[in-house]
């Protein structure tokens, strides 16, 4: 298990000193950010991003995200192009050391909340879900982004995109994701990169734009598409996990067991009622995740690769990007490394 911890860059205020000195965290997670989605990234800009982290004294083996064009998405004519400067990145990325990609095929929006800073008992604020007052929004109308997204959107860019979409249903989308493995699998297994789908956040449909990845089924489906090392999954615990019908002990031994997991996003969420949840602290006892349960099922079928903390609650004061801020992180850092050492002494 190597432990490592997500950042913005030169996007990001939280120095990367400050990273090195959480204990057992080795590596960071990032992106190029300045290139726009769609184009290559360049081995210049790719080395440009790396060199600080290597100075810090960090590695660098793990991008979240190489997002995927709107395009590629829904099968337009441009997606060939757009596929082949996929590939490029891939290539350019494993020459620069890379080892794992992590990337999403929902449609439009990434990850999404109802409340950035939602407000917990003991004052310290949250990512927060709401489905009503989701329902309530109408993105057509409206500027939407989150801090955290790769793309942000203005009001008439989000009505084309959502029109487009009335014609790709579930099956559609599932098509269009088995053309672009088809075609990026191989040149991953030339380039020894393993990609790493990050389930849809949260898993379900959204604004009538179709989700797939939202359950243990649908991560059957996807590994079989393409049966390769390469083909595996970012085992994001708060975005399967706010739904109570994905038991998540058995999908993390599932696929740990496969070899299918080269990435963990590890975080706790507290479901409050139905299609509703707060992003508590990683504790257990603080959510509704046994996370001793799952980073057993982990250690047990043989989990080796690359985990961090996810979204942090902001405290003691920090006015951090909302999810990404360093402190409730850090806790969250520690805590996952504690309970994987005593998981580790038990096996003595
Ligand atoms: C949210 C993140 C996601 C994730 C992408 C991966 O905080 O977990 O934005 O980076 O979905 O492509």
């Amino acid at each position: 298990m190597q432990m490592t911890f997500r950042w913005y860059n030169r996007f990001d205020n939280i120095p990367l000193e400050y990273i090195r000195q959480i204990p057992y965290v080795s590596g960071i997670v990032t992106a190029v950010y300045d290139i726009p989605v769609g184009e290559v990234w360049t081995k210049e800009a790719i080395l440009a991003v790396k060199q600080p982290i290597i100075d810090a004294g960090l590695t660098f083996e793990v991008i979240e995200s190489v997002p995927v064009h709107e395009d590629i998405k829904m099968g337009a004519p441009t997606r060939d192009r757009l596929i082949d400067n996929y590939c490029q990145t891939i290539r350019n990325l494993g020459e620069a050391g890379i080892k794992v990609i992590c990337y999403n095929f929902m449609p439009v929006f990434d990850w999404l909340r109802s409340d950035l800073a939602h407000k917990l008992s003991d004052g310290s604020t949250c990512l927060a879900f709401d489905q009503q007052t989701i329902l309530n929004m109408d993105p057509s109308v409206s500027e939407l982004s989150l801090p955290g997204w790769d793309e942000s959107y203005t009001k008439d860019e989000l009505s084309a995109l959502l029109e487009c979409y009335k014609n790709i249903d579930h099956e559609k989308l599932w098509e269009n994701l088995e053309y672009f493995l088809k075609k990026i699998i191989p040149v991953c297994e030339e380039a020894g990169v393993k990609m790493a789908i990050h389930p849809d956040d949260p898993p379900w449909s959204i604004f009538g734009l179709p989700r797939i990845i939202t359950d243990k089924s649908a991560l059957e489906r996807l590994v079989s598409i393409v049966d390769s090392p390469c083909n595996g999954i970012t085992l994001c615990l708060g975005s399967l996990g706010c739904s109570p019908k994905n038991d998540m002990v058995d999908i993390a031994a599932e696929f740990a067991k496969r070899g299918k997991v080269p990435f963990v996003h590890a975080r706790n969420v507290y479901i409050t009622k139905e299609n509703c949840f707060e992003e508590s602290a990683h504790l257990s006892s603080s959510g509704s995740l046994d996370m001793y349960a799952i980073l057993k099922a982990l250690y047990d079928n043989g989990f080796d690769g690359y985990i961090r903390p996810d979204h942090g609650r902001n405290i003691w004061g920090e006015d951090g990007r909302p999810g990404y801020g360093l402190y409730d992180r850090a806790l969250g850092a520690a805590y996952l490394t504690g309970l994987w050492e005593a998981i580790n002494k038990s096996k003595e």
